[in-house]
């Protein structure tokens, strides 16, 4: 298996490390954000667009591609690279947080999760073995293990349950992987619990996995809980493999997880967001459906040198938004996914340099000057 990991630096003035995660020969420099996929495209935008930003590692969901168009037929067709023309990596989520998040009537028990499909009603068991063998058949780079989500709040008694499931599951996962590529990655949970985070912590880690994610965070929980639960979590995996946030988040909120230590994430943000009008700038979000920028020359951000920012207006973007018009859509998503690359870059180079904490309090500062 051709998995490495190594940190580079560590940033003087906090747990943030600089690091450089290298399979099939792909170096991917952390901390580094993964744009999401769900269904093999990064919505509205060409695998070359997201290849030209930099981005090296893309989420995609083994739920919705089980389900359609069935992980047999994208096996058939040479696997997710092929099918997707994507020749950089691919991490699939396991479908646990898919499940619990979009599907009906869920029946838990020790051998997995029955459940509706979201899509037409069908009932499917989803075990660790079916997760695996879905993700294999998909081709992912970095394949997860089943977990069992709960929302917030969840009692201890639930949290309990569930994190003692999904370690269960996890070595069931590993147990049944049969290809050797594959990395896979273990997932904590214990809800906001932090005896609860360390036991699942504990207990994963003596499955030696490739790398372990930080779940059931961002599922509507208090920010400053969130933000605990960075604090209890992350120093409890091992300080050599990645450390992998999911579903995290605003700007602020990966910076507060580089700061304590997280190496990767991935968030529908940036992407739902520019489908809605919300574009990041480095003066705070913008929601160019405001009639504020019906008349406003000016690009988005004047220091972003995406397609958007280099090429139309603000007033330009607006119109296309307020004709529904497929480009206007488009042309968000590359701003919001280059804003975002940038951010990381930013991000990096201020661990080289010791000063991730100033960035961090410059950037909250910039980031509240919203002109909503
Ligand atoms: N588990 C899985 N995927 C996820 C999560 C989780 O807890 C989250 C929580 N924010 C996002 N995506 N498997
Ligand atoms: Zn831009």
């Amino acid at each position: 298996m051709s998995f490495a990991f190594e940190v580079l630096h560590r940033d003087a003035g906090s747990a943030a490390r600089l690091g450089r995660m290298t399979i099939r020969g792909i170096e991917v420099p952390t901390p580094a954000f993964m744009p999401v996929g769900t269904r093999g495209v990064v919505k509205t935008l060409s695998s070359q667009e997201i290849k030209d930003f930099g981005y090296k590692i893309i989420l995609s969901n083994a739920y919705h591609l089980y389900l359609r168009p069935g992980h047999k037929l994208v096996e058939q067709l040479g696997g997710l690279h092929r099918f997707m023309n994507w020749d950089g990596l691919i991490l699939t989520d396991s479908g646990g947080f898919q499940v619990f998040s979009l599907a009906r009537l869920r029946k838990l028990t020790d051998e997995g999760v029955l459940f509706q499909s979201h899509i037409d009603g069908s009932s499917h068991l989803f075990t660790p073995e079916l997760c695996i063998e879905v993700q294999e058949a998909l081709g992912s780079d970095i394949i997860m293990c089943l977990d069992d989500v709960r929302g917030y709040p969840a009692t201890r008694e639930e949290a309990l349950e569930a994190l003692l499931r999904t370690t269960r599951w996890a070595a069931l996962c590993l147990g049944a992987k049969k290809r050797v590529d594959p990395a896979l990655f273990g997932i904590v949970q214990g809800a906001m619990y932090p005896d609860l985070r360390r036991l699942s912590a504990e207990s994963l880690a003596d499955l030696n996995l490739d790398g372990y994610a930080v779940g059931g965070l961002s599922v509507g929980e208090p920010r400053e809980l969130m933000v605990e639960m960075f604090e209890v979590t992350l120093p409890l995996i091992f300080e050599a493999v990645p450390r992998y946030v999911m579903g995290v988040g605003k700007p602020q909120d990966i910076i507060d997880g580089v700061l304590r230590g997280a190496d990767l994430f991935d968030c529908v943000l940036p992407t739902r967001n520019a489908r809605n009008g919300t574009l990041y700038t480095s003066h705070g979000s913008v929601n160019i459906r405001n009639s504020r920028y019906r008349d406003d020359p000016r690009p988005i951000d004047p220091q972003c040198q995406c397609l958007l920012c280099s090429s139309y207006s603000r007033a330009y973007l607006r119109h296309l938004f307020q004709e529904r018009e497929i480009f206007g859509l488009r042309l968000a998503t590359l701003h919001n996914l280059s804003f975002y690359y940038h951010m990381m870059e930013n991000i990096r180079i201020a661990i080289t340099q010791n000063r991730l904490h100033s960035l961090a309090r410059d950037f909250s500062v910039q980031m509240e000057e919203t002109d909503d």
